[in-house]
């Protein structure tokens, strides 16, 4: 077995080569070369790291080790209006417009009013010229520009705008997603989304750098509102769930893995969010839901503690979160130990206890610190804190990219984030008298990149 090193054209490491095991003799596979190509192939290293090498060794491999990030809201561009791309796009992202919406005299509503590229102009001037961008999302924007090589310092957007318009779509994807150290991303699709299912069932292909993610909010979140939508194709359902729903659930479920053929399945849940319980929602995840990830061997991400549409005047941006009640994933993991959890909680409240209840089930895995909670304050201490209880068994982060430039401000603050609690937990292990080595390093940030995900949902039928 070698280790494998990926260099750009000019010998420097590419920022989104990953170093993996190939058998002496192997190729790397024609995606590979592609991305990463030409490769030279070096024996692992074993050496020592002194303390002072490690932040300088960590650094270097996650800013070489491409991720895979499980759970966005992006699309590629053959899924036209629903792949969101450019200038306009990142500055009327949601976490921007609550951001506004506190800074601005304007009212929601006079908001909603204007054409994208006004909203977009209106928060460019409020975020960015009259105030300075030192939030994490304001920040974001900023550095997508100047890694774009576009001024973060101009006062009109238009030549940012014409910039974006110039733009190949194809090229552009790949040019983000490397500069981003991305392999591919998972995308959110909900099968009851009409707009979206159209573009599948036209035949629409995602491609190889978008997989697909099974959602079933609308199915499990908003039962009544979509019982005539499931009867009218061709799913018989009743508003208590009852008599035949189950089956057809099923079948509808079936039907929509053969289109989309998702890595998993996931639903988002309040903090009020109970299992089981006396209501259609439990209902619906013990007689369909669970039942058929069992099946077909397809984990499910429950992704727990939004609080939806607290402020419906700011609509995407109008949600919030609350602290949950864990013992509701322990119950999931222990009646249903063949399933596989990815869980995330939108509290901060919540992290030490879902790392507590990990331990105790193993078909939990822990991933992201979603929505609110990626910043680097917080991200810096559930890391700390998930190295701390699972080692290196949970999943440190995914982007939740709306847009698709954003991947590259959100993976670079993670890299950014990760480095010192990374280095500081390989300091302590060294500190301890263990052998700290960079293939070790390369190893472990394999794990946390890629691999527990991939592990995660490859073992489709084999839990336990
Ligand atoms: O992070 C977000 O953009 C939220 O609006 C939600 O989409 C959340 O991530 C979700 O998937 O429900
Ligand atoms: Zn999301």
């Amino acid at each position: 077995m070698f280790t494998v090193k990926l260099f750009d054209g000019r010998g420097r490491g590419f920022p989104g080569a990953v170093p993996r095991k190939l058998a002496s003799g192997e190729t790397p596979s024609a995606s590979l070369r592609t991305c990463y190509s030409p490769l030279r192939v070096t024996a692992p290293d074993t050496n020592r790291l002194d303390g002072d090498r490690i932040a300088g060794v960590v650094g270097e491999v996650l800013d070489q080790t491409p991720v895979v990030d499980i759970h966005t809201h992006l699309f590629p561009p053959s899924f036209g209006a629903c792949a969101l791309s450019g200038v306009d796009a990142l500055l009327t992202y949601h976490y921007l417009e609550a951001e506004f919406f506190r800074a601005s005299p304007m009212t929601p509503e006079a908001y909603w009013q204007l054409q994208v590229s006004d909203r977009a102009d209106a928060i460019w001037k409020t975020l960015f010229v009259e105030r300075s961008p030192l939030s994490e999302a304001t920040r974001g924007v900023v550095a997508v520009l100047d890694a774009l090589g576009l001024d973060p310092g101009v006062r009109s957007l238009e030549e940012t705008r014409a910039w974006f318009a110039s733009q190949a779509h194809e090229e552009h994807v790949d040019r983000v997603m490397d500069l981003a150290g991305v392999r591919y991303v998972v995308m959110t699709n909900d099968p009851l989304d009409p707009d979206e299912m159209r573009l599948w069932t036209e035949g629409r292909v995602p491609g190889d750098r978008f997989r697909a993610a099974l959602r079933l909010d609308r199915v499990v979140n908003e039962w009544d509102a979509h019982v005539e939508a499931l009867r009218r194709r061709g799913f018989p359902v009743e508003p208590d769930a009852g008599g035949r729903s189950a089956t057809s659930v099923r079948r509808f479920l079936e039907a929509s893995i053969e289109k989309l053929d998702p890595l998993y399945m996931a639903v988002s849940l309040p903090d009020t969010f109970r299992y089981p319980a006396e209501d259609v929602r439990s209902r619906l995840l013990s007689e369909a839901v669970l039942p058929h990830c069992r099946e077909a061997g397809i984990p499910l991400a429950c992704m727990i503690g939004v609080r939806r549409q607290v402020n419906p005047r700011l609509r995407l941006a109008g949600d919030a979160s609350g602290r949950a009640d864990v013992k509701a994933v322990a119950a999931l993991a222990e009646r249903h130990p063949e399933i596989r959890f990815l869980v995330s909680m939108l509290s901060r409240e919540n992290q030490h206890e879902l790392c507590v209840y990990a331990r105790k089930f193993a078909n939990i895995l822990p991933f992201g610190c979603w929505w609110f909670l990626n910043n680097p304050s917080i991200v810096t201490e559930i890391t700390r804190e998930r190295l701390e209880m699972l080692g290196t068994g949970f999943v440190p982060q995914h982007s939740d990219a709306r847009i698709l430039e954003q991947l590259i401000y959100k993976w670079r603050n993670t890299r950014r984030t990760l480095r010192p609690v990374l280095a500081e937990t390989y300091g302590l292990l060294a500190a301890d008298g263990g052998r700290v080595t960079r293939s070790m390093i390369e190893r472990d940030v394999v794990r946390l990149s890629s691999g527990n995900f991939e592990d995660f949902v490859r073992s489709r039928g084999e839990a336990a």
